[in-house]
């Protein structure tokens, strides 16, 4: 149990949700449901040294498990020196923890070295599914990752086991001169992916690189059970394309934390940021027999990159109890042909579980485009309708400058009616709430004509995705193929490049989405590419009118106003901390 502090305890009724706004000192008494510290430090991937930021000491982090419908508090200590934190729940909306999202300089400060802070987590029911968390600080996540499993109360489809396999990219360079390359002129690019990770393992490319310190992910299967296998994109550049080897067809049962009808398919294509649960049937007690009579007892997980000026392959070994090979060598040949990127891959063909309440075109309220540009000269950098976004923009975060008084941070709305939908002064993107936003995500040419591929990722809130295609967005031929069916909810999918060159500025591409505008907050939407985060490809989005963003009374979130205010706590002090949700 924790202590009661004083004053403010007022009970606020937010879409039919009691949500509490009591602070409490998170002294001894307070026990975190999950406790996660933060380090820097040299770790060694896939046969390198890298000086790397990482969760209780390993890359990925821990497993986490939260239940949906239930409040998790979860502690993050910053135990690095020098370095600010934050960390970001992918995927789970927050709606009414807006000081819990993670966002340095969009809905918090960040944590200071050798601090920590208590993040208030709620998943409502129909959240349970596949996630993960991750710093939103520079270039940090490449590194400081881990899965993240909402459980379900009651699962909608039945399985035997299940196995996470969380992907990762490895850089060589460190954060701090991959984020100075990438912001500095003359712009110093990160360089390409030494290797594509499965759960923090790895074999170097080249056969001198390697040693008996390192070796691929073993992902270990019983026959004949059905597996839920759940893939989290968690690499900081790669697209990747994967497929099994020597089993049957997989089959999608979830993607981004929301239910789908089972969908069969043969290989993926995962961006960063995108989630996918499959069922997959391992082999038979008799097909292992016949298999070994042939040689073969281990079967890959094959990956391979692709957008990128060269393919990268990895693998992963499948091994049933028995195998005769623990170690395994890199396949000779690729034992799979993978296709190359599918554009529009499962784009108008997957359906939720259940009715998802898509909004047709005719409730559609308004209409954004967000026209991303690449700004080519001595620096790159990344323009969406013309600006930037990076972590220097603004000052302080939009939510602490709200609560402040600072009104002037507020976008206008109607400015940014008049400019196509962001306030050019604030550059954020204001809405109401109740509207139903089509957001459109066009790609165009970069100054020098080249063309690139974005995973967009929006917090807040799950959108429903409604597709993609070449050249220029077209309601009327789009709501053809929308025609009688449901799409899915998703919060990152694929912007497609349609060629790897093209005139400056020509229209190349599209992905669109609808959005029904329910949650008050400062959310965040970016190309989940943590290179092209710090080259400025992110945008903040504001829901909801003052009073509904201001929601909380001043005095209980003063704490949060300053960089290492009273809601973070230090070795010689607890944090008091507003809580939004009573503890079960
Ligand atoms: C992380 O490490 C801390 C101690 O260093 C431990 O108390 C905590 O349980 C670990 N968290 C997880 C999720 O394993
Ligand atoms: C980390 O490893 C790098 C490369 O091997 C080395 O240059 C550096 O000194 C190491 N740093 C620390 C803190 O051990
Ligand atoms: C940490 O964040 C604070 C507040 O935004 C900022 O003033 C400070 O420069 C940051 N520190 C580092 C090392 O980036
Ligand atoms: C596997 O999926 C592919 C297409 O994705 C299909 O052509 C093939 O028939 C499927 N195989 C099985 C055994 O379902
Ligand atoms: C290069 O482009 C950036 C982004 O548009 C701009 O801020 C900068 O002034 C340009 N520099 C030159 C030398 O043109
Ligand atoms: C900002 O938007 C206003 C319209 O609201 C427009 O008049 C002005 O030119 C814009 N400024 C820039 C720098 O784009
Ligand atoms: C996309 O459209 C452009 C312009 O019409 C065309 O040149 C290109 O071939 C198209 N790409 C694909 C993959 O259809
Ligand atoms: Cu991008």
């Amino acid at each position: 149990m924790f202590s009661l502090l004083l004053l403010i305890g007022v009970t606020l009724l937010t879409r039919g949700v009691v949500a509490d706004c009591r602070l409490h000192y998170h002294d001894e008494s307070f026990v975190p449901d999950i406790v996660l510290r933060v380090t820097a430090g040299n770790i060694s991937v896939a046969c390198l040294e890298r000086y790397s930021v990482v969760v209780n000491g390993t890359s990925p982090g821990p497993e986490i498990r939260l239940r949906e419908g239930k409040t998790s508090w979860v502690r993050v200590y910053n135990d690095m020196h020098g370095k600010n934190l934050t960390m970001h729940w992918h995927g789970l909306s927050m709606s009414v923890s807006p000081f819990s999202d993670g966002t340095p300089q969009a809905s918090q400060w960040p944590i200071a070295p050798q601090h920590f802070f208590d993040y208030e987590i709620h998943p409502c029911i129909g959240q349970a599914g596949t996630y993960f968390y991750h710093s939103h600080v520079g270039f940090q996540a490449v590194s400081a990752s881990g899965p993240l499993i909402v459980e379900d109360q009651k699962l909608p489809y039945r399985y035997d086991g299940e196995r996470t396999i969380h992907l990762q990219d490895f850089f060589q360079e460190t954060d701090g001169k991959i984020e100075s390359g990438l912001t500095s002129i003359p712009f110093a690019w990160s360089g390409e992916t030494n290797n594509v990770l499965v759960n923090g393992h790895g074999l170097p490319l080249d056969e001198e690189s390697r040693s008996g310190s390192c070796s691929m992910a073993k992902i270990r299967l019983e026959p004949a059970k059905l597996y839920r296998i759940r893939f989290i994109g968690a690499t900081a550049l790669s697209f990747v394309s994967l497929g099994f080897q020597g089993h049957n067809n997989m089959s999608i049962i979830e993607v981004d934390g929301e239910y789908t009808k089972a969908h069969n398919v043969d290989y993926l294509q995962i961006g960063p940021g995108e989630r996918f649960s499959v069922l997959l049937k391992s082999k038979s007690r008799r097909e292992l027999k016949r298999d070994r009579a042939n040689g073969i007892d281990q079967y890959f997980l094959q990956i391979e990159t692709r957008e990128r000026p060269t393919s990268m392959r990895a693998y992963a070994a499948l091994i049933y109890a028995g195998a005769s090979l623990e170690e395994s060598p890199v396949p000779r040949k690729p034992p799979l042909t993978l296709p190359t990127t599918t554009l529009g891959w499962l784009d108008y063909k997957l359906r939720p579980l259940k009715p998802n309440n898509f909004p047709t075109l005719s409730e559609v309220t308004r209409r954004v485009t967000i026209t991303v540009e690449q700004v080519v000269n001595n620096s790159i950098t990344w323009k969406q309708n013309g600006f930037s976004w990076t972590e220097s923009f603004p000052k302080a975060p939009y939510l602490v400058l709200l609560y402040d008084g600072q009104y002037s941070m507020f976008p206008s709305y109607e400015s940014a009616i008049a400019n196509g939908g962001m306030d050019n002064l604030t550059r954020a993107f204001p809405a109401k709430i109740g509207e139903v936003l089509e957001i459109v995500i066009q790609n165009t040419g970069s100054t020098s004509g080249g063309l690139d591929v974005h995973p967009f990722h929006a917090h807040g809130a799950h959108y429903y995705d409604i597709g993609s295609g070449n050249g220029t967005y077209d309601v009327v031929e789009n709501e053809k193929l929308l025609k009688g069916i449901e799409p899915i909810r998703r919060d990152t999918t694929m912007l497609y490049r349609y060629g790897s060159t093209t005139m400056p500025g020509a229209h190349a591409g599209w992905r669109a989405w609808r959005l029904r505008v329910t949650t008050p907050g400062v959310w965040m939407i970016h190309c989940h590419i943590l290179q092209h985060m710090i080259m400025g490809m992110q945008t903040v989005w504001v829901f909801g009118d003052r009073e509904e963003i201001l929601m909380l009374p001043y005095d209980s979130v003063k704490g949060y106003l300053t960089y290492g205010g009273d809601a973070y706590g230090n070795a010689n002090r607890w944090p008091k901390c507003l809580h939004r949700w009573e503890r079960d």
